[in-house]
């Protein structure tokens, strides 16, 4: 998939772009299958909230081994839509994902990602240049009640902001310092909600100031995240790393998968 220079200006200026209906419903289908397949698994990288013990995120689908790996996700994470489109922004061909992830934010319990970019954690991983961007996969509708994402337009330009380690959700996330988020905020277009169907796509750089509200919809809301960084820019050790499932030691260059390796990937239905 080719971005048009507008596309290009508009990721430059904004840090985002939006891709409605990319993924067909039928891919989205199988997605959503292995979802559910992996809902159960225990896994190193699954972390759980709420009443339902429902996954907040399942990480490390894209891998070939692991308890939580899909060949369906891995064949999506290389794909021309999503590593082709990463390729463009980056402005590399070789890439490797930071990690990946499912983000499972279960109706009325699913809970808050406040204000953060993503390199505040990512930095203290240890990589050094904010050369990375996240892909996000809607797999069933997002709406501003059921907690979508919310991006800061023109923020990624700021840099990077100074953060802190926010412990308020089942998942730990370097966030930003509120008195410094609203003196930003004030000086900076209203924030976008990233509403849409089921199958709707979007890239945003790592220093994009982002966040989502509570599920208080009645359905689960499920968004795939595939994190890519170049291999020129895989982190330098650091002292107690993160674990692999959200801090890859893979950085092989990815080889891309035509855009039909999604379906050819589905799980084969067993006859009676
Ligand atoms: O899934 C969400 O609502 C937010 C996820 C997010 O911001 C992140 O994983 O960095």
């Amino acid at each position: 998939m080719q971005l048009t220079p507008e596309q290009i200006d508009a990721y430059r200026r904004d840090g985002f772009l939006v891709f409605p209906d990319l993924v067909a419903p039928a891919e989205v289908a199988v997605l959503r299958d292995e979802v559910e397949r992996l809902w159960d698994v225990e896994a190193e990288g699954t972390v759980r909230e709420g009443a339902r013990r429902a996954p907040k995120s399942m990480f490390r689908l894209h891998e070939a081994d692991g308890a939580n790996a899909s060949a369906p996700f891995r064949a999506l994470s290389r794909s021309p839509r999503v590593l082709g489109v990463a390729q463009q922004l980056l402005g590399a061909d070789d890439l490797y994902l930071h990690h990946s992830k499912v983000n499972v934010k279960a109706a009325i319990e699913g809970s808050v990602w406040p204000w953060h970019q993503d390199f505040g954690a990512w930095n203290l991983d240890g990589i050094e240049r904010p050369d990375m961007a996240t892909y996000m996969v809607m797999l069933d509708d997002a709406t501003e009640l059921s907690g979508c994402l919310y991006m800061l337009p023109g923020s990624h330009r700021w840099g990077r902001t100074e953060a802190y380690l926010d412990t308020s959700t089942a998942y730990r996330l370097w966030s930003v310092r509120h008195d410094e988020l609203i003196r930003r905020m004030r000086e900076s277009p209203p924030p976008v909600a990233v509403t849409g169907r089921a199958g709707t796509c979007a890239i945003f750089h790592c220093n994009l100031m982002h966040a989502s509200g509570h599920n208080l919809s009645m359905g689960d809301r499920w968004q795939a995240y595939f994190c890519f960084n170049t291999c020129a820019n895989r982190p330098v050790d650091v002292a107690n790393p993160r674990p692999d499932y959200v801090r890859s030691r893979n950085w092989a260059p990815m080889q891309p998968m035509p855009d039909a390796a999604v379906l050819a990937a589905a799980a084969p239905v067993l006859a009676d």
